[in-house]
């Protein structure tokens, strides 16, 4: 497929585009719709970097700056496992004051505070910001997230790989080819990680297309990106003014076109907390096959305006799942099932 037939597909009506992605998404999951149990921290939100999207880091928008102790971290790691996560997923901002030593001291901590605990952790966007900070190059920022106890990386910091758009967005932050290498190179070490798309501002259909694109070209080289994640860009308390919000067709022809394009990107994931719990599960039907998980906490998406603060339980999950016509999975973080429902 070319970017012209891709484009054209996205084009084409919904529930035509909705068919073809959801004739792979059942070829390779049937009617699974998969789930883990997870937590999100974010330890802390000052940043050095400046995001006209962001809602989360700290600025005259959100003048509420914070820093958890690695004994805070800690704890909040430690009540996320005792109720059962088998995830966290830790993202933090690009933080300056706290030093190099406090990002591994803190991943450290949690896996000897909770070894069975999967950390999820460290954009790429958090990777170039310590390289660039502390002159150190990405191979030795990987190596050091991998000596601390970093088991997979989450998929932010991709935005929008057009560089005139990203440059408008959020220009000083991680190239869009030093995303692609970092996790290239995270790949080469034998590690799994995800990949996003932040859509729904300024971008147009063929940007999307365009960064689709060049995730493809990486999955056929490495295979190690376990899911894609398009996250719709939400439109509190940031200094991206003027958008109108993308509506549903919008997000499920995007979703539908993710689902075709990344044939090679084994699962789909359409994140309830931005899209909000009934559209997440309608998106199963336009090629999403993932959700999410409980969540339990959640900064960045509810910061920019989004319901998900106090996650969901396991129990209205799987039953929002099975309500839908659909087979809840749980599953581990590198997509092993763990126990079928229903
Ligand atoms: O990179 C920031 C996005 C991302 C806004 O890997 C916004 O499983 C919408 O990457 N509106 C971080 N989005 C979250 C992320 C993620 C989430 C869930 C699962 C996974 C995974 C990764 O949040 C950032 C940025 O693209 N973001 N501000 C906003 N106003």
């Amino acid at each position: 497929m070319t970017q012209s037939d891709a484009l054209a597909l996205f084009e084409s009506d919904l529930f035509s585009l909705g068919q073809t992605a959801d004739r792979i998404r059942r070829s390779q999951h049937e009617h699974k719709v998969f789930f883990n149990l997870n937590r999100h921290l974010n330890p802390t939100n000052v940043c050095a970097d400046y995001c006209r999207f962001c809602g989360f880091s700290v600025h005259r928008k959100n003048p509420n700056p914070y820093t958890l102790s690695i004994e805070e971290a800690v704890a909040q790691a430690r009540q996320a496992h005792d109720a059962g996560a088998k995830e966290l997923h830790v993202v933090s901002a690009h933080n300056q004051e706290v030093g190099l030593a406090w990002y591994f001291d803190l991943f450290k901590a949690i896996k000897a505070a909770c070894p069975d605990i999967h950390l999820k952790a460290m954009t790429a966007a958090e990777v170039e910001f310590l390289a660039r900070t502390y002159d150190l190059s990405f191979d030795q920022v990987l190596d050091r997230m991998i000596e601390s106890g970093v088991d997979s990386m989450p998929g932010g910091g991709a935005e929008i790989f057009d560089e005139s758009i990203r440059h408008y967005l959020c220009k000083g932050k991680v190239s869009s080819a030093d995303w692609l290498t970092i996790h290239e190179k995270w790949h080469a070490r034998g590690r799994k990680s995800n990949a996003t798309m932040l859509f729904g501002h300024v971008e147009d259909p063929i940007h999307r297309v365009d960064h689709l694109f060049r995730l493809a070209e990486l999955q056929a080289k490495t295979g190690g990106f376990n899911a894609f994640i398009p996250l719709l860009y939400l439109t509190k308390n940031n200094f991206l003014t003027g958008i109108k919000p993308a509506g549903a067709e919008e997000i499920l022809k995007t979703i539908a076109l993710s689902r075709i394009v990344l044939e090679g990107i084994p699962h789909i994931k359409a994140y309830w907390a931005m899209l909000g719990i009934n559209l997440a599960l309608v998106a199963q039907h336009f090629g999403a096959d993932d959700i999410d998980g409980t969540i339990q906490r959640e900064s960045i998406a509810s910061a920019a305006g989004a319901k998900s603060a106090a996650g969901l339980d396991q129990k209205s999950l799987i039953d929002l799942i099975l309500n839908a016509g659909f087979v809840p999975v749980e599953r581990d973080s590198l997509y092993n099932e763990l126990k079928v429902y229903g």
